[in-house]
């Protein structure tokens, strides 16, 4: 039944619409615009003459109060609270997106630099109002009062996720924290906004006592260019919905930048454009978000209800999603400077620090805390059980449709064949397992009967390449630094050609044997002490960032870093590169060095990106890049004693001194500290599995060399220097010969000896 109440407005609206042209009248009087004067010069607006709308400040970048009228409303305690929320999504964003690099989840998206976008408004929100978001908008689920462990059973899809799994990660929602769950396609949230506000204002007028309440819709920039944006703000406009909409301008929408995606002042001039009360605000400076927010609350509820328009400049900071690289379009340099001169959360902390109601250990003590909670409620929710898989069926219809009940039965007869849902992967994992193995042991046959047809007989007068060649010590290694210049951006392939993909198994091992981070023989109480570890021809990255992860993740010791060093610039390059996918903690713990193993006194940095008090301009902005894939001329040493660890993975049969390097890495360890190598072997403890072996990497390794990087003689070189490595026991001699002291035969055969793991100790003295 329609109320009294909205009948009569109604109704007067339709009154106030009946207007006509008066004679000489110097107003426009069209019904479709009632305040306009007549003008008698034709004159077209343009935008460009209009000053851009101004961007609303409470507290500057040091975190020093610049507007005279604010005063804060919230206690000490309050304030703490919401800066914790923002460490809090900061923290957990990190983790999540290394733990989706590592497989453990299947997407993730960063909010870093927005964070005081989206806990600053919702700071100024009710429990009761209504909320839409993006999905970038963490948050304001942890500011409402969304737990560690709602976000992870959302994102590892286990069966405390009420959404049951149906979603991908970070598609939160929540009935009891008024969230609306988040849809993918963007915009749509926003006309389903002003819906939810009209109802809510209808809901007011049938019924005064229930207490008022008003929407927020959280969108970017980007989704702005949807029609749904122009539909929602236009119907919450005229039909006067208490809705505050809140855009997230940060700069991007994937790969659009903003001077693509618009011509006009940014999306604050739509809101006006609307009839629509808007305001532009920084959106590093919380309290500037806060304030805003909390009068855009006020005016949504004023005159019965009418939208409000946010528009917050931010920046992201992060890539769009763990599917993006946003350095193919956006220079690292621009990142580097927003991160260090505009974060919304060292802002806040500088004003608390002023304050005087935050430090230096409230602030460790506060990460350190939050890290825990964040890995605790990790490890939680991936250990649960998946939702069952009768309900992705549920929910949807009241009533099953014919179509889904076909499928249902398609999957009850799978089942009823394999009765225990867990073995049914199980047992797809086997038959998986088996093929692969039928299909090796058919290569490896091909490869044994075309030796035994004679390939064999040529193999003595066979033409060497350099890998057999004599040459001198320089020679070497200016061919094998043109070797794995050749193979550097394939290396990754080339690893799982030389060794079926296994070299991934043997190098987890070899990190977890090493067990960085964690160190029974410190000194003090806490074996996790800072450490200092050298990866010796490490320039892809792929043993340094193992290590630090299970130092900084697995061991929770943030306190190591790992030096990379590499002869090899271009490998270097790429590992640099990929560094780039790490969390900033873990980038900020790496250096790499262009340096020679044998002679580690003369290090060549790869410049380091810039420091935080380094200030850059933009103008030096293309030099610091230039500086950054150029050789430094500078050299500086790795110092006697100062590495507790060094390692050398699949590189050390390269160098053209052994024994000089096996002497260069005693100098550069500690008293104490560990030599690990790790690299290809002789597998010839089983003959029949040797000569295999050798078949497969002679024959199959260059000609797939010359198919997959048309580079038969890289391939050919390396295959050979495998060849030529000593062996486990002339090489365990040798690393004695150096001075190190081994335990046992000195050495740990992986996969029949195709590879071995060596380490030794530098005496203590
Ligand atoms: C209707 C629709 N079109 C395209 C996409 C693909 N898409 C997902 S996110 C995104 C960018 C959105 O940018 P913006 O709204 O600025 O938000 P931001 O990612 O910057 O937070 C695009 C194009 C989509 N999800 N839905
Ligand atoms: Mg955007």
């Amino acid at each position: 039944m329609r109320s009294p109440n909205l009948a009569s407005q109604q109704q007067h609206r339709r009154h106030a619409g009946s207007i006509s042209q008066r004679p000489d009248s110097k107003h426009v009087m069209f019904p479709g615009a009632v305040k306009s004067a007549f003008s008698y010069t034709m004159r077209f607006e343009q935008p460009s003459t209009y000053p851009a709308l101004p961007t609303y400040r409470v507290v500057d970048q040091n975190g020093a109060v610049v507007d005279p009228d604010f005063v804060p409303d919230l206690s000490d305690e309050e304030v703490i609270k919401l800066y914790r929320d923002m460490l809090t999504v900061s923290i957990m964003d990190l983790i999540m997106f290394d733990a989706q690099r590592q497989g453990r989840l299947s997407f993730y998206m960063v909010s870093a630099g927005e964070e005081a976008v989206s806990v600053g408004t919702a700071s100024a929100l009710a429990k009761e109002d209504v909320v839409f978001c993006q999905y970038r908008e963490q948050g304001v689920f942890k500011q409402r009062g969304f737990t560690l462990n709602d976000f992870m059973n959302q994102l590892f899809a286990n069966q405390k996720d009420p959404g049951k799994g149906r979603n991908m990660p970070v598609h939160y929602g929540s009935r009891e924290l008024n969230i609306h769950t988040i849809s993918s396609p963007l915009a749509t949230q926003l006309p389903q906004a002003s819906g939810a506000a009209y109802a809510l204002k209808i809901q007011r007028m049938q019924d005064p006592s229930i207490p008022p309440r008003v929407v927020a819709a959280y969108f970017g920039e980007g989704a702005a260019s949807e029609g749904d944006f122009h539909a929602a703000l236009n119907i919450a406009a005229t039909r006067s919905c208490p809705v505050i909409f809140i855009c997230r301008n940060n700069g991007y929408a994937i790969s659009t930048p903003t001077l693509e995606q618009y011509r006009g002042d940014g999306i604050a001039s739509r809101g006006l454009g609307y009839g629509i009360e808007t305001i532009r605000v920084d959106g590093n400076d919380f309290w500037a978000v806060r304030e805003v927010t909390k009068k855009a609350r006020e005016l949504a509820l004023q005159d019965g209800g009418k939208p409000v328009l946010i528009e917050a400049m931010t920046y992201r900071v992060s890539h769009h999603s763990t599917s993006d690289d946003s350095f193919a379009y956006r220079a690292r340099v621009e990142v580097e400077d927003w991160k260090r001169r505009d974060n919304p959360i060292a802002r806040l902390r500088k004003w608390m620090e002023a304050k005087g109601c935050w430090d230096e250990n409230k602030e460790k003590e506060a990460r350190e805390s939050i890290r825990r909670d964040v890995l605790k409620a990790f490890s939680e929710a991936e250990r649960e059980k998946k939702p069952p898989v009768r309900t992705m069926f549920e929910d949807v219809y009241e009533h099953l449709t014919p179509d889904l009940r076909k499928q249902m039965k398609e999957l009850k007869s799978q089942i009823e064949r394999y009765p225990d849902e867990d073995t049914m992967t199980d047992r797809s994992l086997i038959i998986v397992t088996v093929l692969f193995v039928l299909i090796l042991t058919a290569l490896l046959t091909y490869c044994a009967v075309k030796y035994v047809r004679g390939v064999a007989a040529q193999s003595a007068e066979q033409p060497t390449h350099f890998g057999f060649e004599t040459v001198t010590e320089g020679e070497k290694r200016e061919r094998v630094a043109g070797v794995f210049t050749s193979v550097a951006e394939s290396y990754d392939r080339m690893n799982d050609l030389m060794s079926f993909g296994w070299h991934r198994v043997w190098k987890d091992h070899f990190v977890a044997s090493l067990n960085p981070g964690f160190s029974p023989l410190t000194s003090g109480p806490d074996p996790r002490g800072p450490q200092h570890i050298l990866d010796i021809a490490g320039g892809t990255g792929d043993i340094a960032f193992r290590l630090l992860h299970t130092a900084h993740v697995v061991n929770g010791n943030p306190s190591v870093r790992v030096t990379i060093s590499d002869i090899n610039r271009a490998m270097l390059t790429v590992g640099r590169q990929r560094s780039a996918s790490l969390p900033a903690s873990q980038q900020a713990a790496l250096t790499f060095v262009e340096a020679n193993a044998e002679d580690l006194t003369k290090t060549r940095p790869l410049h380091p990106y810039p420091s935080a008090s380094e200030p850059t301009s933009h103008d030096a902005q293309g030099k610091e890049e230039q500086a950054f894939f150029e050789p430094a001329t500078a050299t500086s040493e790795i110092p006697s004693n100062s590495v507790d660890l060094y390692t050398v993975a699949f590189g050390i049969r390269n160098f053209s001194n052994i024994p000089a390097a096996l002497r260069e890495a005693h100098r550069v360890l500690k008293p104490g500290g560990v030599f690990a190598c790790l690299e290809f072997s002789k597998a010839d403890k089983h003959p029949l599995f040797n000569a295999l072996y050798k078949e497969w990497s002679f024959r199959a390794i260059p000609l797939i060399g010359q198919l997959v990087a048309a580079d038969r003689d890289s391939y050919q070189y390396l295959v050979e220097s495998i060849e030529r490595f000593p062996s486990q026991e002339e090489f365990r001699d040798m690393i004695v010969d150096a001075g190190f002291v081994v335990a046992g035969q000195g050495y740990e055969d992986l996969t029949g000896g195709v590879a071995a793991i060596h380490k030794g100790m530098k005496p203590r003295a």
